[in-house]
Parts: structure tokens; sequence; C-alpha cells
């Protein structure tokens, strides 16, 4: 076992929060990305592209160690950590950093690693192999370098009859068997024939039903950069047939891009690379995924790099529109911090027919809800957010108002808000968003849909108990009766006994049985929820304990906003008057017995301008709490 292997499982614990979008792993570089699917889970084992120590060659490749990252949805990444690093390989240079692409597939419950990097006592490449139990590792590595592979790149592609193939890049591209012990060439390599002219490297071969791919990074132009293109053969090691490029050159001039296709539950993917985190260098790289679509006759449809990426987004996550689907010509990214990249970008609509679209999100949890946004804009202006189509149905409208008064003294034009407002449309499942702007330019760094808190839940036939403080949660809850009251200072306790017994309950109102998800009872979202005003009105409640022995000398203990009044089984127990705000045990009743069987509490809870709400529990003499009852 390697020395590193701690520090990989110490490291095993590290997930990475993403949100699906490209790229893929975003607290450091991951170039070369080689997807596997082992165990249902994503493997991806890219290089690890580092910054170049003092002595390294500041504008070339430089990766000293590989992590592995999985993944169940492709979304979330989990870094496994460390599991090669360059002073661990014994035929290697220690400080070589010239741990290029790999590679990794599973024979028989045995993973096999195979790495490009440089030897100790030779210039160029040779390639490395390490296995392991899992495919986190640890690993342990061979003692020498894999006999007649020169080159870089390594790519193992493992057929239906068991036997493996091995690829790689060195003059060209050459491929060979692989002998049963993953280890060894099993014969001479040979040139891969019928590919084009121009620079290759980076095979990627994989089988599709009757059809073996050899996919790579190729050099088309004269002073060009890479595209990703692909042959087709009906055996593994050709000879092929060209078919064309499936991913054009990257168009900010990366010179590298390197890849991996992969099948995950019925969807192929793409996964490559681009210089996302660092726009100045492009020997330090990032990984993205894409979808990919074959046609019936199994050519590839040509895949379009985006930001986006794949994977459905809740409409309840963060989601960074900044990494979008399409936009219009006239749309673009700016770095949040151009000195920590890894912290992302903003998007700018720079006019009134800027759009930014982002594909695939999902509204099935979304109930009662509204939209926050942090956004920047130097005028007043006003960001819409429409369901598949710039003119489609607006789902949210946010205005920024900067030139107010109020916030030309906090000087806060241009800076960045976070604001949010309510949803007009809620679109039904999955849908793509469109974002517009009017009065722009406005920046946008990420959007989210947020429910509103639901403080009440319909009360089940299950019964209940009081909470660890004895607060009783459930009640049935009268429809409110709203009251024309300007002044809570009309809340004497003659106004109060009158008020209540003119005021009952009406034969034919709607009760509502509800657990509260707090200890008090928001009486006043409950009013709103069923489209009543909020404030100022009457609300009866009640509620049934079921005691299985007499409870003698409790009292009962209520706050409320603002006054009320209370009975257990028919009596009047407690009062409280005057203006009050809701305080835990603002009024104590007299000594009490809870019956064995059912006790009914009751109370009315009158509010003029205030918002209203209750809370109520019983307590012993010493005021400890009292939970050994149910509540139906
Ligand atoms: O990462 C170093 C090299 O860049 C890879 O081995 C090539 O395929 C290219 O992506």
């Amino acid at each position: 076992m390697m020395k590193k292997s701690l520090i990989m499982l110490a490291a095993f614990a590290m997930a990475l929060s993403s949100m699906g979008q490209n790229p893929i792993i975003r607290d450091q570089f991951a170039a070369d990305p080689t997807a596997r699917v082992f165990n249902g889970k994503v493997y991806l084992f890219p290089s690890h592209d580092i910054w170049p120590p003092e002595g390294q060659r500041q504008d070339w490749f430089c990766m000293a160690d590989y992590h592995v990252f999985s993944s169940e949805n492709l979304t979330d990444w989990t870094d496994h950590g460390v599991i090669v690093t360059q002073e661990d390989v014994p035929w290697g240079n220690p400080k070589g950093f010239a741990m290029w692409a790999p590679d990794c597939v599973n024979k028989n419950g045995k993973y096999y690693f195979y790495f490009p990097n440089a030897p100790r006592d030779t210039r160029g490449f040779a390639i490395g192999v390490a296995t392991a139990d899992l495919p986190e590792g640890p690993y342990t590595l061979e003692q020498t370098a894999m006999k007649g592979v020169g080159g870089i790149d390594p790519c193992v592609l493992l057929d239906d009859d068991g036997q493996a193939y091995i690829y790689w890049s060195g003059m060209g591209i050459r491929g060979a068997k692989l002998k049963d012990n993953m280890k060894e060439l099993d014969g001479e390599s040979q040139q891969m024939e019928g590919l084009p002219e121009g620079f290759k490297e980076g095979p990627f071969a994989f089988r599709r039903g009757d059809w073996y791919y050899l996919t790579f990074p190729w050099v088309r132009h004269q002073n060009g950069t890479e595209t990703l293109a692909y042959a087709m053969s009906r055996s593994p090691l050709g000879p092929w047939e060209f078919k064309g490029v499936f991913m054009e050159e990257h168009k900010n001039r990366c010179w590298t891009n390197h890849h991996s296709f992969v099948e995950y539950k019925g969807q192929w993917y793409l996964f490559y690379h681009h210089n996302d985190y660092s726009p100045r260098d492009d020997k330090r790289r990032s990984a993205r995924i894409e979808k990919v679509v074959f046609h019936d006759d199994g050519t590839i449809e040509p895949v379009v790099p985006t930001l986006r990426g794949v994977g459905i987004s809740s409409a309840l996550s963060c989601i960074e529109i900044d990494r979008y689907s399409r936009a219009s010509e006239d749309v673009f990214l700016t770095f949040n911090d151009s000195a920590q990249t890894f912290l992302g970008w903003h998007v700018t609509l720079p006019a009134a027919d800027s759009w930014v679209q982002y594909d695939d999100v999902d509204f099935s949890l979304v109930n009662d809800a509204y939209l926050v946004a942090r956004v920047k804009a130097d005028n007043n202006s006003t960001l819409l957010v429409h369901e598949n189509k710039a003119n489609g149905p607006v789902v949210a409208k946010i205005d920024i108002k900067v030139k107010n008064e109020q916030n030309a003294r906090r000087n806060l034009a241009g800076q960045w808000l976070t604001l949010t407002a309510p949803l007009n449309h809620v679109p039904k499942g999955i849908c793509d968003l469109v974002v517009t702007c009017q009065g722009g330019p406005v920046s946008i760094d990420w959007m989210q849909v947020k429910n509103r808190p639901r403080y009440f839940t319909t009360a089940t036939s299950t019964p209940s108990h009081p909470d660890a403080d004895g607060f009783i949660r459930r009640w049935r809850l009268m429809e409110p009766l709203p009251q024309d009251i300007r002044m809570n200072t009309i809340f004497t306790g003659t106004w109060l006994r009158k008020t209540f017994a003119e005021v009952q309950p009406p034969k034919k109102a709607k009760w509502y049985p509800l657990d509260s998800e707090t200890y008090n009872m928001r009486l006043f979202h409950f009013a709103e929820r069923y489209g009543k005003q909020a404030y100022g009105n009457l609300f009866w409640c009640e509620t049934s304990i079921e005691c299985t022995a007499d409870i003698p000398d409790v009292r009962l203990a209520v706050g409320t906003n603002g006054a009320s009044m209370w009975w257990l089984n028919d009596e009047e127990v407690l009062l409280l008057s005057g203006d009050r705000r809701m305080v835990v045990d603002d009024g104590v009743s007299p000594r009490l017995t809870l019956r064995k069987g059912r006790n009914t509490l009751r109370c009315a809870v009158i509010n003029g301008p205030g918002l209203s709400d209750m809370c109520a529990r019983f307590i012993d003499e010493k005021g400890n709490p009292i939970t050994d009852y149910t509540i139906k």
C-alpha cells in the first residue's frame, strides 16, 4: 500500500457541492477526464493540473498526482483524494510533473489504473500501471513501466469477450492487445490505420453495439487547436473509417481538448475539458460534461460545449444562471473575482433584446414560493424570468431600483443587491428558463426559488403529543372572523367577555385541524393562507387532550397577541386582557385538574392592528412542562 493512501482515506469524506453545471470540479483543476461506470457510480479519473512550482517551465503542463472523484447523479462529485503521486512511482522521476491523461478499467473485480509519467532515467514518457480492489484505491504500483508502450494518454477497451486492448498516443495513435494480466502487451503494437493527417493524441476507444469507436483530439488546420474527432470500425484495432469532428475547436484557442465517453443510466455522455478557470493559461483545465446523441447509423451528433452541462436543476437550488445553455450574442461573462477564478462568474445582459436560456429546471417541489436573485444594475431596470421562451409566461419579475433617493444616499448604484419577487406563474414540472431585461444592462450572479415556510400541516388521525417544552402544537382553528378594531386598548375584561359571548363560532364555519411547525400557532399566517386579512381578526381555537389518569394541580400557561380568553371543559379558566404581545407563559391559570379521558381546551384570540399568534401549555407547581398526554 502506498504512503499516500492515508491521505486518500482522509480526503474521502470531502464532498464537492456542485449544481450540475460545467465545470464539474470547482475547487481544483481537473483535466483529461476519463469517466468510467463502476458499481453503479460514475468515477472520474482526470489529470490534476497545478500551477508550476519554481524551476518548472511556467507555460507548460504540470501535474504531480492523481485524484479520483465519483458521482451518482453527475452533479454532486465526491473527491476521494490522491491515489497516485509522482514520488511514489518506483520507476518515475519524482520531480517529473508529467502525470498526464490516465485511464482505469475493472477486470474481474480488480481495478487497473494506467497513467503516463516521466521515467527516472530516460527522457520522454512511459506508461505505468497500479492496481486496487476498489476504484478509489488504495492502489499498488508496479515496479516497472509497461514494456513496448512509449507515449502518453493510455486508454483501455475491454471487449465483450474479455479481451483487453490498449491505445496510446506517440507518433500517431497506436494500439495493442493486452495479456490477461492487463499489465503486458500481448504481441506487437500497431499504428491505427485510417485516421486523418494532422496531430492526434488522447485516444479514447469504446464499443457501442457492433461498432468500435476510436475518438481522439485532432488538429485539423495548420496552426490550429484541437477538435474532437472520431473513426469507426467493426473490429477493435481497425482499420478505421474516419467520420469527422464531433466537437469544434474551443473558440478561445485553448489548445487542448481531451475526452471520454460513458453510458450511464441509459444516456451517453461526453466528458471533455476547457480552460474555464484559467483564461490566460490554457494548460490549467477543467472537466465538463455534455449529453451525446448517436444517430441510427452509429455516427455521433456534433456536441456543442456549454457551461450548463448536464443534469436537472431544482428550481429550489441556487441556479448559476451564468452557466447557461444558450444566450444572445451580446451577453458576456465576468469573473466574480479575477484573482479567485474558482468563485465563478456573473452574466451581463447588455440590452433589452439580450437573453440567457438555462435548460431543465424542475419546479415540481415549488408551491407557495418567491424568487431571490443576486443582481446588479446601474439604472432602474427590470429582470424578467420567462418559462421556455423569451416571450413565454413571466415566472417572476424583479425590479432593480438603484436611482431612488435612499439607494443613491447609500451609494447602491452598480452594487450587488439580493432582491426578491413573488412568482407570477409556477411552471409545471421541468422547463427551461429564459431571462431577459428591460432598461439594462443587468448583471446576474444567481437565482433561486424559495418556498415560503408552511408553518402548518394538516393534522392526521395519528395522535400528537405536546413538544418537549409542553407546548400544544395541534389545534382545530376556525376560519378567522374579521373585526373592525382600530385600537387594542378596548380589550377590557368586560368588553372581551361580551364580545366572545356574542361572536360565537357560526354553525357553518369551517374548521381546520392543523399541526404547527413552531411552538406558537401563527394565526396571522393561517388567516393569510386561507385568503383572509392578516390583521383584525377573531380566532376560535380548540383541541382535545386525552389523559390516561387524572393530572391534578396543573396550570394552563399561555401567551397571545393580542387579548384572549380560555376555557377548559367549558369552564372559563383564564383571561388575557389589554394590548398583549405573545410572550411565553404571559398568563397562568389557577390550579386545574386534567381529567382522565378527554378534556377540551378552547380559546378565543382577538386582535386589531397586530399580527395574531398564540402558544399554550400546561405546567406543574414548579413550572415544569406537563407532557404525558396525547392530543387528538
Ligand atoms: O494533459 C496533458 C496532455 O494534454 C494530455 O495528455 C493530452 O491529451 C492533452 O490534453
